[in-house]
């Protein structure tokens, strides 16, 4: 098993919802934690939890990226651990979307996770080992009624992804992608934490679960892709 004590892990989309709550059960596993969002607040009380940093960014803008980066290596002296977590979405038919609203998921979701791991590629390779995680969607393999943006930004988060894994495995880096059903979070505006919601969405803590899964894999095993859906979910 790989032990996650002292690594140093950025997570994205760290200040609620599923990267708050990867972020909270790494810093448990003794791991070092670099919390990223734009909401200073929000990413303050968290890092303050998890005795981790705060990088306040905006993962679409590339220099932010590169500063995340910087800032994980001149405060802990390594990286081992890339969440690619952040992301948006909201859902209309086709031609109810602006073409604004449609950047703003290609910006977070597919160009968000390609200027992180570009920044970070680096300094992985350089030390020939490190571990890349995508929180991609379900949806990354399926479509649905107004779900042209959102998926197409899912499926391309994905596509980066699993081409990356085959350009990086040489240089000992693994790239993994969780691709998960309904969560309990504020994604799209939502109210997390109703009793109903219980029943019928997956709980931040569970994905937060299945990165530890992961992540805790011997050093020959990458896992590839793992789904998971609240019971109650068709899809
Ligand atoms: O959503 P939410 P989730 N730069 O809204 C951050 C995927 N997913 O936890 O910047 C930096 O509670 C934002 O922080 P802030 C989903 O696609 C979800 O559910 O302060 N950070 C906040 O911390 C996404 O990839 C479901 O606003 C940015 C976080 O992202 C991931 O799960 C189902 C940012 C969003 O927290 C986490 O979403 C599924 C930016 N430009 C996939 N923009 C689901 N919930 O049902 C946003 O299949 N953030």
């Amino acid at each position: 098993m790989n032990d996650l004590t002292n690594q140093v892990a950025i997570v994205t989309g760290a200040s609620r919802g599923i990267g708050r709550a990867i972020a909270t059960l790494l810093a448990v596993q003794g791991a070092k934690v670099v919390c990223v969002a734009r909401s200073e607040d929000e990413l303050l009380e968290v890092a303050q939890k998890t005795n981790g940093l705060a990088v306040i960014a905006d993962v679409a803008d590339e220099a932010d990226a590169q500063n995340v980066v910087a800032e994980t290596l001149s405060h802990y002296g390594r990286l081992d651990i890339v969440v690619c977590n952040a992301g948006v979405g909201s859902f209309n038919l086709l031609e109810n979307f602006s073409s604004e609203e449609w950047d703003r998921m290609f910006d977070t979701n597919v160009k968000g996770t390609f200027l992180l791991c570009k920044a970070a590629l680096p300094h992985l390779k350089e030390q020939r080992r490190g571990h890349i995680i995508g929180i991609a969607s379900d949806v990354s393999k399926r479509t649905f009624v107004h779900g042209t943006a959102y998926g197409a930004s899912k499926y391309a988060q994905h596509a980066v992804l699993d081409a990356l894994r085959k350009e990086v495995r040489g240089h000992g880096i693994k790239v993994s992608v969780i691709y998960p059903g309904l969560v309990d979070t504020h994604f799209n505006e939502a109210k997390p934490g109703t009793a109903e919601k219980e029943k019928t969405h997956l709980q931040p803590m569970d994905i937060a679960q299945a990165v530890r899964y992961i992540l805790e894999a011997p050093p020959h095993v990458v896992v590839d892709e793992l789904m998971l859906h609240p019971l109650t979910q068709e899809w």
